[in-house]
Formats: C-alpha cells, structure tokens, sequence
C-alpha cells in the first residue's frame, strides 16, 4: 500500500484523488500530525509519496510515476501525444501553482496596505492569464484531454480553490468553472476528500 504525505486543501489533494482513480490503495498522513516529517528530506513540503519503503519528492514527478506504474487511459504511450500531456502536467503544476504560490507568498510576507494589495492584483492578473490558457485547451470539451478526465484537470481543481483566501478578482471563463465543477463533482476526488477530512480529524 502507498503512504501519502499531504496537508488538507494542498497540491497533494490531486495525488490523493490519481490514486483513488487508479484504484490504489493509499494511507494518508496530515503532514502536521508527524513528528518527524523533516526525516523525510520533505524540504518542508508536501506530496511525498512513499512506496514500499522509497521515498518519492515532487508533485510531478509522482504523477508521472504512478501514471507509468499502473493501466490507465490518461498518460499517452509516447511521441508527441505523451509530449503534449507532460507539456500540461508541468503547466499545472511549474507555472499554475507557482503563480498562486505567489499570492500565498504576498498574503504572508506583506504588511497589509495598498503595496500589499497592489501585489496581490498583479499576482492575480497573471493568474488569470493562465486560466485563458486552460480556456483554450478545454476547447468544446469538459476537460483538458476531451471527454475523460486526467490528473490536469484535478491538479487545476485543486489550485482553483485558493482563490478564495485572498482580496482579489480571479476570473474564469464559464467554460472553465464548468470543468471545475464537474471535476469537484467526480467521485475519485469527492473520496479523497472525504479521506483527508477523516485523517486529519
Ligand atoms: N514543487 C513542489 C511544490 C510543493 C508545494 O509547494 N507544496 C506546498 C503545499 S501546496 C507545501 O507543502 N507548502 C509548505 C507549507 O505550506 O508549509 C511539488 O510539486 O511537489
């Protein structure tokens, strides 16, 4: 059984939800409820996967490992399809993620004030640059790679929830909240919650 390291509403939520949709079974552990996290060389961060006794860092390269490990119909065999797909996965999680991690960045390090929200609004600008990115992916479809749903979609799901905990306007296309919404609603990632909350009660 895989061990997985996350922290309630973080990145690993995505994980979580991969793994109930690959039909693995998966420990969870609430970062915060470990003693000895840092053992884990985590750099203080969230997912760590463990498999059979391996430690494996990077939200990434988890998905990437797990996608190659076990049967599915997300991960494309090669050439410029599988391309294509890898391309997506680091977008979500090198420029998406990294672009709200710059509003938790201003939430914590700015004293609150005008300099503070004008930072807060650029960092959002960006952000919403990339959901028209999504947009555009999303075409006609309910999800990135068509009619099914991959771990994209999930990964994206979860950074949109962030949102909320800041002063700031992030606007997404319809089209987009639609795939948001359908993506909160499918049961691989409705359980993970459900786990999480349990795990970490
Ligand atoms: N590049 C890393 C980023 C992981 C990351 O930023 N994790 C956040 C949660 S989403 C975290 O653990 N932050 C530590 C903290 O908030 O204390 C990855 O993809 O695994």
């Amino acid at each position: 059984m895989y061990k997985l390291y996350y922290m309630p509403g973080a990145c690993s939520l995505a994980i979580h939800a991969l793994l109930n949709e690959l039909k693995q079974d998966v420990e969870v552990i609430d970062r915060s409820k470990v003693v000895d996290f840092d053992k884990l060389d985590s750099r203080g961060m969230v997912p760590i996967l463990i498999d059979n006794g391996q430690v494996i860092r990077e939200g990434a390269a988890i998905i990437l490992y797990l996608l190659e490990k076990h049967k599915n119909s997300m991960l494309p065999e090669s050439g410029l399809e599988k391309a294509c797909f890898v391309e997506w996965v680091m977008f979500a999680n090198a420029t998406m993620h990294p672009a709200y991690g710059r509003l938790f960045f201003i939430g914590k390090t700015l004293a609150d004030g005008p300099v503070k929200q004008q930072a807060l609004n650029a960092a959002s600008e960006a952000i919403n640059s990339l959901w028209q990115a999504v947009e555009r992916q999303l075409k006609n479809e309910s999800y990135l790679f068509g009619a099914k749903i991959s771990v994209v979609d999930m990964m994206l799901a979860v950074y949109a929830g962030w949102g909320k905990y800041f002063p700031v306007d992030i606007v997404m296309s319809e089209k987009v909240r639609n795939m948001i919404a359908a993506v909160n609603a499918h049961p691989a990632f409705i359980k993970a919650i459900q786990e999480e909350t349990a795990a970490s009660a």
